[in-house]
């Protein structure tokens, strides 16, 4: 059983964290009916909702993926790397606590779980804007007595590694390479995204399926034709705020035996 936390949209969104993207007007009512779609989807694939309220004073706190890395052994509580981000945290860890035991990521490291991809046991981190070498040291020394591996990736142009890569399959990937590079990739087959889409390499795979953003059919395309199962939504508002599929949740496997 899949278990995905969710957070309610702040009232202050529109004074989200920019970093690419220049700032649009959001329709705050259509961000909630879009997120509120988007939760219903991760039901009907089979996870189980565990919503938290809304952070009001907090714009960017719908992000919830950005606050927590959730292993099957233990979660670590990150510590964004915007600073207006950094009060999120503690709710997360406060609903994290009954599933995990929980690590921390102490100054002056900083890390976003969307700069962190994992794959069977394998995370690759973005060295990012918001993921410093000092944050993924922390995390690869907390995951020392476990059997991970931590990759430190370059990234160019974006804001996470999951802005420019992303699983889709067992041993696949879906990629914009202008923003990163391939060769960290090499033991899996790679998808590109469509060059007229650059932000179109977030998915978020749930089983078999894979939650995409309807604002990219040429990459959906492409995902269709290699077999793989895609279930549209549409993110058009908080995709103004530079977040993805992956950014409003997180998901965690049901564990035998809660702390
Ligand atoms: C930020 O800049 O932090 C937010 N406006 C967007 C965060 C998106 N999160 C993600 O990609 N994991």
């Amino acid at each position: 059983m899949l278990i995905a936390i969710t957070r309610e949209i702040s009232p202050r969104i529109a004074e989200c964290e920019l970093t690419h993207l220049a700032r649009e007007p959001i329709d705050v009512a259509r961000a909630h009916v879009q997120h509120h779609q988007y939760q219903e989807l991760l039901t009907e694939l089979g996870c189980k909702l565990i919503r938290l309220p809304a952070e009001s004073e907090l714009p960017d706190s719908v992000f919830v993926e950005d606050t927590a890395i959730v292993l099957d052994e233990l979660a670590v509580i990150t510590r964004p790397g915007a600073e207006s981000r950094r009060a999120e945290t503690a709710s997360v860890a406060d609903a994290l606590k009954r599933y995990r035991k929980l690590a921390y990521i102490e100054p002056p490291g900083t890390l976003d779980g969307g700069d962190v991809l994992l794959v069977n046991k394998k995370l690759y981190v973005g060295l990012s804007k918001r993921s410093n070498p000092q944050g993924i040291e922390q995390l690869r020394r907390v995951l020392a007595s476990f059997d991970y591996s931590v990759t430190a990736v370059e990234l160019r142009d974006c804001l996470h590694l999951k802005s420019a890569v992303t699983q889709v399959a067992d041993k696949t990937l879906l990629i914009n390479r202008d923003w990163v590079d391939d060769r960290v990739f090499d033991f899996f087959k790679l998808i590109d995204v469509d060059s007229s889409e650059p932000f179109a390499a977030n998915a978020l795979r749930i089983g078999d399926n894979v939650i995409y953003p309807k604002a990219f059919p040429k990459t959906r395309k492409r995902l269709e034709t290699q077999g793989i199962k895609i279930r549209g939504v549409n993110a058009s508002e908080l995709a103004k705020a530079e977040g993805g599929v992956t950014c409003c949740s997180l998901i965690i496997s049901e564990a035998a035996d809660p702390v």
